[in-house]
C-alpha cells in the first residue's frame, strides 16, 4: 500500500462501518496516530531535558553475568513486576482474562483483542477484537513457496528451525522492505509499514505452525484454516483438535499468556535489537524465534515435562509427600536444577502458572501429571527457601505448560516451543512497531576487553583516573 493509499484509507475508516479487510489496520493506524505525537514529545522531552539523568550503575559482575538487571531499554507495552508479575499495557493477567472480549461460549479472550491492546494501547470492544480477527482471516493465506521450502527439509528438522525459517522466508512479503528499498518512505511513516507487516505475519502463524505440526507428526496432511473460527481456535482446528472445546480454550489461554514479557528476555530483546537496524518484522521475528529456541528460554517447557514424567516413572505414579520431599532434596543436593522453578525477575508464583492451574483444576483435576505438578508446588518451594540459594522458590509458567498440552494429546515435546513462538510473535511485532512509532535508533552498546576491566579496577585501587579509549 502506498502512503497515499494509507492516508486515504485512514480518512475512509471514520465513515465506513468497521468490517472487512484493512479496516482494522486503518483503525489501529488511527489509534496509534492519535497518541503518536504525545509519545514522541514525551520521549524527546526526556532526552532533551534529562538526557544525562543517571538510571543505574553497571558492575563487573553484571557485565560478565549476562547484563542481568541492567536497565537498558524502555518497553511501554509490558512490564514485569517482581512481586506482581506481568502487566500488559497496564493490565495484570487476571484483568486481561476478565476484561478482554471473548468469542461467544469461549472461556478465554480472543487473541485479536489482545493484539488490539498490544498495538493500539487501548482496551478493545468485542467489535474491535473481531476486526483484528477478520483482518487476520483476510491475510492468513501462506504463499506456496513456504510450504515447498518446508517440504524440502529433512523430517527430523527441529520444528523451531522450520518455524523460524518459514518466518524468515516470508520476508518476501514485507511491504516495509519493498517500500524502503525503493526509497519511498519517510522515517515518520516506518511504523505504518511495520504494522502492515505485523498484521500479515501474525495472521499466517497458526497456519504455518499447524502445517509444521501436521507435516512432522501427522503424516504430512495439510488442513486449511476454517474461516468461521478465531485465530487461536483455528490453530486447534488445523492440528486436528478443533472438536475439543477444552483444548480450543487452552489455546486461547496459552496464546494470551505467552504473548509478551517486557523487553529484556532473550526473544523480545533479540527481535528488538535486530529490528533496530530497520530489519523488517519478518527478520526480527525470526531472530526472536531463534532466541526462543534456546534451552534456557523457550525450550525450557519441554524440559519441565520430561522431568515430571521421569519423576512419575521413578515412583510408578503419584508419590507420597514424604517420599517426594526426600527425592527433591536429593536432586537438589546433587546439584540438579528443578525445571519450572525460579525466575530471573519474578519473586512470586508466576501469575501465568496460576491462570493455567486454575483452568487445570476446572478441566483436569484428576489428571495424574496435573496432580503431580500441584504436589511439587506444595512440597518444593519450602525446600528451596530453606536452602536459600534460589532467589525465587516459586514456579514459573513452564512448570505447567507441557502438562496441559500432554493432557490433550499434544505429546510432541519439541513442538511446545513453537506454541510459545506463535504467541510471543504478538508481543515481538508490537514491540518492533512501537520502536518505530517512537523513532528508536539502532542499538549499539559498547563492549570492553577484560584487560580494560582489569586496568579500570587497578586504577581505582591506585586512586587514579582511568581514561577509556575513545572509539
Ligand atoms: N533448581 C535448583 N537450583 C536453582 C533453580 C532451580 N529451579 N533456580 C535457580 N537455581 C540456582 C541457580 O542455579 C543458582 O545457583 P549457582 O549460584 O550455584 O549458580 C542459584 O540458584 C541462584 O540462581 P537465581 O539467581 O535464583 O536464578 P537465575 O536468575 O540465575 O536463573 C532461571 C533463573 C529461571 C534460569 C533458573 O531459576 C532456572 O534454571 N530454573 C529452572 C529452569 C526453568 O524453569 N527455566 C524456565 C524459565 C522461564 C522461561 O524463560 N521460559
Amino acid at each position: 500500500m502506498s502512503t497515499e493509499e494509507i492516508a486515504g484509507a485512514k480518512s475512509k475508516a471514520v465513515k465506513r462501518p468497521a468490517v472487512g479487510p484493512d479496516e482494522c489496520k486503518t483503525i489501529l493506524c488511527e489509534k496509534i496516530s492519535d497518541t503518536l505525537q504525545s509519545w514522541r514529545q514525551r520521549v524527546q522531552k526526556l532526552q532533551k531535558q534529562h538526557g544525562d539523568f543517571k538510571i543505574c550503575d553497571v558492575t563487573v559482575e553484571q557485565i560478565y553475568g549476562g547484563i542481568r538487571g541492567v536497565m537498558i531499554q524502555v518497553s511501554d507495552i509490558s512490564y514485569v513486576d517482581p512481586m506482581e508479575g506481568i502487566r500488559i499495557r497496564g493490565y495484570t493477567i487476571r484483568e486481561l482474562l476478565e476484561e478482554l472480549p471473548k468469542a461467544p461460549g469461549a472461556k478465554f479472550p480472543l487473541a485479536g483483542g489482545l493484539y488490539f491492546l498490544l498495538m493500539a494501547n487501548s482496551l478493545p470492544t468485542y467489535e474491535q477484537a473481531m476486526l483484528v480477527e477478520e483482518e487476520w482471516r483476510c491475510r492468513s493465506s501462506v504463499p506456496g513457496y513456504i510450504f515447498d521450502l518446508l517440504d524440502s527439509m529433512p523430517l527430523d528438522t527441529h520444528p523451531m528451525t522450520l518455524f523460524s525459517m518459514a518466518i524468515l522466508a516470508l520476508r518476501n512479503e514485507s511491504q516495509f522492505t519493498h517500500q524502503y528499498t525503493q526509497g519511498l518512505l519517510q522515517k515518520g511513516e516506518f511504523w505504518e509499514y511495520y504494522l502492515e507487516d505485523s498484521l500479515s505475519l501474525t495472521a499466517k502463524l497458526p497456519t504455518l505452525a499447524a502445517y509444521i505440526y501436521n507435516w512432522k507428526y501427522r503424516g504430512k496432511q495439510h488442513i486449511q484454516p476454517n474461516p468461521d473460527l478465531d485465530w487461536s481456535a483455528n490453530f486447534a482446528y488445523m492440528i486436528g483438535k478443533g472438536d475439543d472445546p477444552e483444548y480450543v480454550d487452552l489455546c486461547r489461554l496459552f496464546f494470551l499468556l505467552h504473548s509478551d514479557h517486557e523487553g529484556g528476555n532473550v526473544s523480545a530483546h533479540a527481535a528488538h535489537l535486530v529490528s533496530s537496524a530497520l530489519s523488517d518484522v519478518y527478520l526480527a521475528s525470526s531472530a526472536g524465534m531463534d532466541g526462543l529456541a534456546g534451552p534456557l528460554h523457550g525450550l525450557a517447557n519441554q524440559e519441565c515435562l520430561r522431568w515430571l514424567l521421569e519423576l512419575r516413572d521413578h515412583f510408578g505414579g503419584l508419590p507420597e509427600r514424604n517420599a517426594l520431599e526426600s527425592y527433591l532434596r536429593s536432586e537438589l543436593g546433587s546439584g540438579k536444577v528443578i525445571p519450572g522453578y525460579g525466575h530471573a525477575v519474578l519473586r512470586i508464583t508466576d501469575p501465568r502458572f496460576t491462570a493455567q492451574q486454575e483452568y487445570g483444576f476446572s478441566v483436569m483435576p484428576d489428571d495424574e501429571l496435573f496432580r503431580l505438578v500441584n504436589l511439587v508446588y506444595e512440597v518444593l518451594p519450602p525446600i528451596l527457601k530453606e536452602q536459600g540459594k534460589v532467589k525465587n522458590p516459586w514456579p514459573n509458567v513452564d512448570a505447567l505448560n507441557g502438562t496441559m498440552q500432554y493432557h490433550y494429546g499434544v505429546c510432541e515435546f519439541d513442538f511446545y516451543t513453537v506454541l510459545f513462538g506463535i504467541s510471543r510473535a504478538l508481543g515481538i511485532t508490537a514491540h518492533c512497531t512501537w520502536a518505530r512509532v517512537v523513532g528508536k535508533p539502532i542499538e549499539r552498546p559498547k563492549s570492553l576487553t577484560t584487560q580494560m576491566l582489569e586496568d579500570m579496577v587497578q586504577a581505582a585501587a591506585d586512586g587514579r583516573e582511568y581514561e577509556i579509549s575513545k572509539e
